[in-house]
């Protein structure tokens, strides 16, 4: 068999509308939502630049059913390119694209196979030679509460078969359970690669046969830090595949922190931060971080007073304006501590010290944590307005309260003495 190539690559969500950062700066804005059309570029381009002889697209093209027709149009023009470049492209739907979505009657490229609701298998040539086929189903609808993998059959024995779908492989993934199949039925199926698509972390399930998730072409918030992209697939003439990653995103999200162990003044905080946020990009890539501000030292007191993480946020914003490529704080969070060791001071005897050993003992006991979420909320919870927007409390979510009110006292009682 001859050798190929192909990139797979699923959930591009083009025309994403990244609502919630538009508020606080439309430069930023208009940078996230041209990233996932600028990353469906990038595949484009991935895809000529190696040659490859098809791409497949998994599923989720689009954001949302109601297709925005320049997505949709972007698509097709992508594709375009790469039929005029000879190279093939298979393409089915998800949950956030299903068929009975907005679906606007434009021209297809004829070396464009778009996958309906019945499965099909549709056999590769490379210089009119058979060498793989492509079994793929789109989604119908978007619950889809049936098994799609039971339905794609592989091609002939003697070609590379892939199977081309959108769908949740086993019940912890943390996505929506739509299509829902199991590892081990994919396996024992007779196709020699799945090309899937869903879920947004690039995950290698099995290797012989493939069973693959490439990730989204560009992460969308700060739950899909790092690199995103596709992979690039060879296969040799004994059929055995080889993987690349290629990174395709254009905006990189990014979660770091700053310790203030050892750092003596707001403006040298101010420093730090610029530092660690300057050091994010990565290969000339635009950053959208979150800085965590952790660690025990001198700068507590005045970082607990009210508004200090606005303030910071502003200053912060304000000294990476210019940066080039673009960085964005886009929340800074406070976990840092007093330089007074907790465990030490509630030994100490007087006031103070008893309301941290009331603290550390109601947190360890069920009994206390119950009775915080008991009488000292209950006042919330009676209130039919604020019931309905409120999810209940875990045991963590209490201590977390605990630990912040434990530092809530230390402030107000250290201070008096
Ligand atoms: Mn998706």
């Amino acid at each position: 068999m001859k050798p190929f190539s192909f990139i797979h690559a699923a959930d591009l969500h083009i025309g994403s509308p990244f609502k919630g950062i538009s508020v606080e700066s439309a430069e930023v804005a208009e940078q996230l939502q041209k990233s996932t059309f600028s990353a469906f570029d990038a595949l484009i381009k991935a895809c000529i630049d190696h040659q490859v002889n098809f791409l497949l697209v998994a599923g989720d093209v689009y954001d949302g059913a109601d297709r925005s027709l320049s997505a949709q149009l972007h698509f097709r023009d992508g594709l375009k390119q790469l039929a005029d470049a000879g190279i093939r492209s298979f393409v089915v739907h998800g949950n956030h694209d299903p068929l009975d979505g907005r679906v606007s009657t434009i021209e297809w490229p004829q070396e464009v196979h778009n996958f309906g609701k019945a499965a099909e298998t549709v056999t590769v040539e490379v210089d009119g030679e058979s060498v793989a086929s492509v079994s793929g189903i789109s989604f119908p609808k978007k619950n889809v509460e049936i098994n799609l993998a039971k339905k794609l059959k592989p091609g002939p024995d003697h070609l590379f078969q892939i199977g081309l779908l959108h769908c949740n492989v086993g019940n912890d993934t943390g996505h929506d359970p739509y299509a829902p199949c199991e590892l081990g039925e994919l396996q024992s199926s007779g196709f020699n690669y799945w090309a899937l698509g869903h879920v947004h972390t690039r995950t290698k399930l099995s290797e012989n046969p493939w069973v693959v998730y490439p990730g989204n072409s560009q992460g969308r918030s700060i739950r899909e830090q790092g690199a995103r992209g596709c992979y690039l697939v060879r296969v040799d003439r004994q059929c055995t595949a080889e993987m690349e990653f290629v990174p395709l995103d254009v905006v990189r999200w990014h979660q770091t922190s700053v310790s203030i162990l050892d750092i003596e003044s707001l403006d040298a905080l101010d420093r730090r931060l610029v530092e660690v946020a300057e050091a994010l990009p990565e290969a000339g890539r635009d950053v959208v971080c979150r800085i965590s501000i952790e660690g025990r030292g001198p700068l507590y007191k005045e970082l607990r007073n009210e508004g200090a993480e606005a303030e910071l946020l502003q200053r912060i914003r304000q000294n990476l304006e210019s940066s080039d490529p673009l960085i964005w704080v886009q929340r800074i969070e406070l976990n840092c501590l007093p330089q007074v060791d907790l465990q030490q001071r509630a030994e100490q005897g007087d006031l103070l010290a008893e309301v941290l050993t009331l603290a550390n003992e109601t947190a360890e006991s069920p009994a206390g944590l119950q009775r915080i979420e008991a009488d000292a909320l209950d006042d919330l919870w009676k209130n039919p307005r604020a019931k309905k927007g409120l999810a209940p409390l875990d045991d963590a979510d209490i201590r977390k309260i605990l630990d912040q009110a434990k530092l809530l006292c230390l402030d107000l009682l250290e201070e008096e003495e």
